[in-house]
């Protein structure tokens, strides 16, 4: 296909020929751009933009001769990503076009086996989302990369390829394009000479902002609330998350409807895409606000149920006890291990969504309920404290919390503020809490000495490999002991520990 421009000086307008995406991740675009140039001052810095921006196979420039005739000839070709190289193409460069003597079909054959083989070093994959992270702060630039690390762990967790990471420290946020014009400029080059399909921005963008530097990138575009949203969407596995994942993605996106650039069928996937026009983004809000509704209402069943689950079990008198703490810490590991169950646990944020509550008996014959449920982050996405109160409010419901907290993280205690935050966020302080490190087995001799010195009381264990289990669930029968008093019964033992499934049903109610 051959497209022919006549006219003033103009910028190529690919994107309105050949729409935004391309073959594939290191593929290029198949399409070469020859410019004519009359004053002979050669390539300018915005056709080698569009050669990496729309990934063509070249461009070149092509001078007029004294008689009219072609005269200089120069073009540039992408190079591969190359480690810490800013290097992005090459120009090769013929006083005239009748001695150029390049193999060019050959040439482009070469540079796309090339991009090939620096997509897949870096870590690129076919079928997997590339992504770019961009960390942000108005401060300071280490404060930005120690959140960066996070939503590096995040973007894993969502099973997304991270490309590279990038930092911006800025006085004041620019109101349109959050880290400026220029800057976004040179991370949208960087991100598509790597082949990424989104940037993903550390600090929540306005709906403003996400449409513009949607706009102006050509990429998908993602905040970190997005991110988390998605997240639980994915590992939302019973109906009762799934419905809360739904409300919290559809109550992100509504305000993010406005004006072109945006469209809803993209749900969970980037924000600033190319949408329909005003009259279908009317109607598509309408249907939102509608579902919106719906799903408001089923969560509000959904709340009853599991407040008549709770009722009953409160006839049992038997104390019940819901870990909380950051995402990753090894909740449902410790959970596992105290109550013998099998509850998935993985190296990934955001594992558990739904509660389980088993019972436990305590070294002195008296039980307890045990519920672990879903992990807290920092600046957890308000969509999601609203769209997860079903799940939230069993966390409310408990007599005790058991707050466990990573032994082995060098934030443990940033992240121990975080998750007191959100407990008073949801006015949950009043309710009585045991602190717990966990991963006594990976912290170091330092670690473990230092924490002992700064937290006397607080138990140390490994969910791993169980050191300090009897001193945690003697300490758990005292603090029982102490805040509720002495109604923990012994009851009748069920062996198997359980009372009821990660699913409130009617059929399930506790037998106390
Ligand atoms: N070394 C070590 N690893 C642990 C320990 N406890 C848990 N882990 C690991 O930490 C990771 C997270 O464990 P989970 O139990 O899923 O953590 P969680 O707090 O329930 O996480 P979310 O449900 O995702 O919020 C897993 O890879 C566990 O194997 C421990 O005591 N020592
Ligand atoms: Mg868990």
């Amino acid at each position: 296909m051959r497209f022919v421009f006549v006219g003033e000086p103009c910028d190529f307008p690919f994107e309105k020929l050949l729409g935004r995406r391309r073959r594939a991740k290191y593929r290029l675009r198949g399409f070469r751009a020859v410019r004519t140039n009359l004053k002979g001052s050669g390539l300018t810095g915005s056709d080698l933009a569009t050669l990496v921006n729309e990934r063509l196979d070249l461009v070149a420039s092509v001078s007029v001769g004294q008689n009219g005739s072609a005269g200089r000839f120069e073009y540039a070709n992408l190079v591969p990503p190359n480690g810490e190289s800013q290097v992005k193409w090459e120009i090769s460069k013929f006083s005239d076009l009748g001695r150029l003597n390049v193999n060019l079909e050959q040439e482009i054959n070469d540079i796309e086996q090339s991009l090939r083989r620096a997509f897949l070093k870096n870590g690129g994959k076919e079928n997997r989302e590339g992504v770019i992270l961009v960390g942000f702060s108005t401060k300071f630039r280490y404060l930005a990369e120690k959140s960066l690390d996070e939503l590096n762990s995040l973007a894993l967790s969502a099973e997304k390829v991270v490309l590279d990471k990038m930092v911006q420290i800025r006085k004041n946020i620019d109101p349109r394009y959050l880290v400026g014009r220029g800057k976004l400029r040179e991370i949208v080059l960087h991100a598509k000479h790597l082949g990424a399909d989104t940037i993903i921005f550390d600090t929540e963008l306005t709906p403003a902002q996400a449409n513009a530097i949607g706009g102006e990138s050509g990429l998908d575009i993602m905040d970190r609330s997005q991110l988390i949203i998605q997240i639980f969407a994915k590992h939302a596995k019973t109906n009762e998350g799934k419905i809360q994942a739904r409300l919290a993605e559809y109550q992100y996106n509504l305000p993010r409807l406005k004006g072109k650039g945006t469209t809803f069928s993209q749900l969970g996937g980037g924000i600033g895409t190319r949408g329909p026009g005003e009259k279908k983004l009317e109607q598509e809000r309408r249907n939102i606000r509608k579902q919106i509704e719906q799903l408001e209402k089923q969560i509000d069943g959904l709340c009853r149920r599991r407040e008549h689950t709770r009722k009953n079990r409160k006839t049992s008198k038997i104390p019940t006890l819901s870990f909380i703490g950051y995402t990753n810490v090894g909740k449902s590991t410790l959970f596992n291990r105290l109550t013998k169950s099998s509850i998935v646990t993985q190296d990934k944020l955001f594992s558990t969504l739904n509660p389980t509550t088993r019972r436990v008996m305590l070294p002195g014959g008296k039980h307890v309920l045990m519920t672990d449920t879903v992990g807290f982050i920092s600046k957890l996405p308000k969509e999601l404290i609203n769209a997860f109160r079903a799940t939230l409010e069993e966390i409310g419901e408990a007599d005790l919390l058991l707050h466990v907290a990573d032994a082995s993280d060098p934030e443990v205690r940033e992240k121990i503020d975080s998750v007191m935050k959100i407990v008073e966020s949801m006015e949950f302080e009043y309710i009585p809490s045991i602190l717990v490190f966990n991963k006594l087995d990976q912290a170091d001799a330092e670690t473990e000495a230092a924490l002992r010195e700064a937290f006397p009381k607080v138990p140390l264990v490994s969910a791993k490999n169980g050191k300090g289990f009897s001193k945690l669930l003697s300490y758990i029968e005292k603090v029982v002991a102490e805040e509720i008093g002495d109604d923990a019964k012994a009851g009748d033992f069920n062996p198997e520990g359980r009372l009821e499934d990660t699913v409130p049903s009617p059929l399930l109610h506790s037998p106390f």
